[in-house]
């Protein structure tokens, strides 16, 4: 694609001209070596690319911008490539340049007395948590992926997770960017403020928008002090209004050591039975849905165990839950979380697996799961509903498998339909139709349905006031 004001360049003009600011190590041309950056991790989205930049530095990032720029070439940033929404993926023309941050993975910085850590866009989450651990702080973003997403993508997506109840999503945990803006000007937001009102917050404006506003190519993140102890509890719950009156039984015992409250369908927990290898079922009986609660401390000796039980003493008495299981060491605890942790993989081996990322307040959750289940079972009767995840922040993964039998392809042309009832009962209880996951190509044009105008008009103004040339990662994110 060419942008008018733009010096027109043939892909091997601009291969060489990028192989110059990058170096040889730093682009991927062969079609076998770009495969792996051109499928997402499910299969789900396909795309082709003209390369794959992988720079090194700021300044080469930069330097490619500048490039693309020049020649009105389009970008799809990367990271672990791990999205939910085919975000990452490029589309199928085989014009758009990707640029993966993967060799950007720097720790810059640990300030143990500011309670920050600078990295690199391309740093693996797990890898920041363990040099947060390795100061004995915390960096507290916690989800499946944590071993292969970066910290770019997190930004990028506003990640959330399981522990947003105590420490919120990654706009809470963010004091400053550094990012690459699409005519390749740097701007170094990288400040380690926990007070700056100078004007507008323009961290926040990449923050969540998917690449389609600069490439971030380095972070400060808020440390939290080390959790020195933790207690774990699996709870059997008869339907959803039980778990959100656990919730406030949990405050009202636990107060601020609640880090996490997660929910799972028995349908959920089905999967993962049959398809994760070594994961038991820690009741006889079987139950509708499932809790599991986390709490947590930064003292050693914090007597959580005493805690939990009362905490479940007190549900016992309010009829609340029907069975329970607390973790009696870190092993039965990790047993427990995998039960969680594995369902977004377990589908996958059930068909097609059509997924849904909402929120609404966590007071209607029980009337929304009611209302949609009632509407999902009427356009395919016997249909598998897995609905999991973090209940205390009002967000569900209201996936859906096919029922046994039905076929794959049928399913699949259901999905529009499906997604409607949904979206349409997400929106009638005042939710969002991406609680976590972003909108990337998979929500990008419904999003227009759901969204108030005025609102829609001001994210256009921004993206052409950012991105004139429309250069950054186009299709994805604010429909045109
Ligand atoms: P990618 O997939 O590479 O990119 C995601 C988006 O960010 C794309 O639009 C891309 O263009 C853009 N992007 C990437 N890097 C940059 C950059 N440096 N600058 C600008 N834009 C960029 N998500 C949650 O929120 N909560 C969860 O609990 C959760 N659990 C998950 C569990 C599993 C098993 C998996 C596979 C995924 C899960 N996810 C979850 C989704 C996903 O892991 C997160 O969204 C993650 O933050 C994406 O990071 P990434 O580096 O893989 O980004
Ligand atoms: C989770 O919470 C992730 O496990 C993934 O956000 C959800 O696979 C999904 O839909
Ligand atoms: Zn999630």
């Amino acid at each position: 694609m060419t942008v008018s004001g733009t010096d027109a360049a043939t892909p091997g003009d601009l291969i060489r001209r990028l192989t110059d600011v990058v170096g040889t190590s730093g682009i991927v041309t062969a079609p076998a070596e770009m495969a792996g950056y051109l499928t997402d991790w499910r299969s789900a989205y396909a795309g082709a690319a003209l390369a794959v930049v992988r720079p090194a530095s700021t300044e080469a990032v930069a330097g490619v911008m500048r490039l693309c720029h020049q020649t009105g070439t389009a970008v799809v940033p990367q990271g672990g490539n791990t999205g939910m929404c085919g975000g990452a993926v490029p589309d199928s023309t085989g014009r758009q340049l990707l640029v993966s941050l993967t060799r950007m993975r720097r720790i810059r910085d640990v300030d143990v007395a500011n309670q920050t850590i600078t990295a690199e866009a391309g740093a693996v989450l797990q890898a920041v948590q363990e040099a947060a651990a390795g100061a004995n702080k915390m960096f507290p973003l916690s989800l499946g992926a944590q071993g292969s997403c970066t910290i770019g993508g997190n930004l990028a997506t506003n990640a959330g997770g399981t522990a947003v109840l105590r420490y919120g999503t990654m706009r809470d945990l963010t004091l400053g960017l550094e990012v690459v803006l699409p005519d390749g000007r740097i701007w170094n937001g990288l400040r380690a403020l926990r007070k700056d009102n100078t004007g507008y917050d323009l961290k926040q404006l990449f923050i969540g928008a998917e690449g389609t506003l600069g490439i971030i190519t380095a972070a400060v993140l808020k440390l939290f002090p080390a959790v020195r102890s933790r207690a774990t509890a699996w709870v059997a719950i008869p339907e959803t209004q039980s778990a959100v009156d656990l919730i406030g039984v949990v405050r009202e015992v636990a107060g601020d050591r609640l880090t996490g409250f997660e929910i799972m369908s028995r349908q959920s927990v089905d999967f993962v039975l049959r398809h994760s290898p070594g994961t038991r079922d820690p009741f006889a009986d079987r139950h509708r849905w499932y809790a599991l609660v986390e709490l947590s401390d930064s003292l050693p000796e914090a007597g959580l165990d005493d805690v939990i039980a009362s905490v479940l003493e007190v549900a016992v008495q309010r009829d609340l839950i029907a069975d329970a299981a607390i973790a009696s060491s870190p092993a039965q605890a990790a047993a427990l979380w995998a039960l969680r942790e594995g369902i977004s993989e377990a589908q996958n081996h059930e068909g097609p697996s059509l997924k849904h990322d909402v929120t609404v307040p966590v007071s209607s959750i029980s009337q929304f799961v009611e209302r949609t289940d009632r509407a999902l079972e009427k356009v395919v009767p016997g249909i598998r509903i897995v609905t999991y995840g973090h209940v205390g922040d009002g967000n569900l993964h209201y996936n859906l498998s096919k029922p046994p039998g039905y076929n794959a392809d049928d399913f699949r042309a259901r999905a529009t339909d499906l997604a409607g009832v949904i979206y349409d009962q997400t929106a009638a209880f005042n939710g969002s139709i991406s609680a976590e996951h972003g909108l990337g190509q998979s929500k990008r044009d419904v999003i227009a349905d759901y969204k108030d105008s005025c609102e829609l008009d001001l994210m256009r103004g921004l993206k052409q006031l950012l991105d004139p040339r429309g250069l950054m990662n186009p299709g994805k994110g604010v429909p045109d």
